[in-house]
């Protein structure tokens, strides 16, 4: 009595599991491909360029989001490149990241804002401005993603944009003026 209990629980188990089997309801399932990006407020793709004054105490806040999600911890890698030196043109005001004069890390926490409340996924590249006194000349600075994978090992494309074709967001400048 036991067994035939036992093959009739069965039966039910995996009855309910071919019942909704997607595929059989011709439901295609794809997976969508992540990415991590800069973003601009209000989601356009505009690339970001901005213009402040070496003497500009405000952080340029560049916003880095994986706007697919994630399951985990994202962990993003950035290069620097142009005239502008870190430590000596600007700094970087980087939560839970880390900066050297070639780039750095910066991770997105998952389902949080940097302000720590619970919405989307993004974190804040903060890019501040040093007044260094001497007359030597504008600066530029761009910002280009490297890499970016979450704390379960997925690994995201850096940028907007199909492989092959244009790539939107996958970098951001931002240009020091002079003022010596
Ligand atoms: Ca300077
Ligand atoms: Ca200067």
């Amino acid at each position: 009595m036991k067994k035939i209990l036992i093959v009739w629980c069965a039966a039910i188990v995996f009855t309910a599991c071919t019942d909704f089997d997607l595929e059989d309801q011709t439901i295609k399932v794809i997976q969508l491909p992540g990415y991590v990006a800069f973003a601009n407020t209000g989601g356009t793709i505009a690339a970001i360029n901005r213009t402040v004054a070496e003497t500009s105490t405000t952080a340029q806040n560049l916003r880095i989001e994986v706007a697919t999600g994630s399951l985990s911890d994202v962990t993003v890698t950035y290069s620097f490149s142009g005239t502008a030196v870190l430590g000596t043109d600007f700094t970087v005001t980087t939560p839970g990241g880390t900066a050297t004069a070639t780039g750095g890390t910066i991770v997105i926490r998952r389902n949080q804002t940097p302000a720590g409340t619970t919405d989307f996924d993004f974190v804040n590249l903060g890019i501040r401005a040093v007044a260094d006194g001497v007359d030597d000349g504008d600066k530029s600075l761009t910002i280009t993603l490297v890499s970016a994978t979450n704390a379960d090992g997925k690994m995201f494309a850096v940028g907007r944009g199909a492989p092959g074709s244009t790539i939107y967001l996958r970098s951001a400048s931002v240009n020091f003026t002079d003022v010596d």
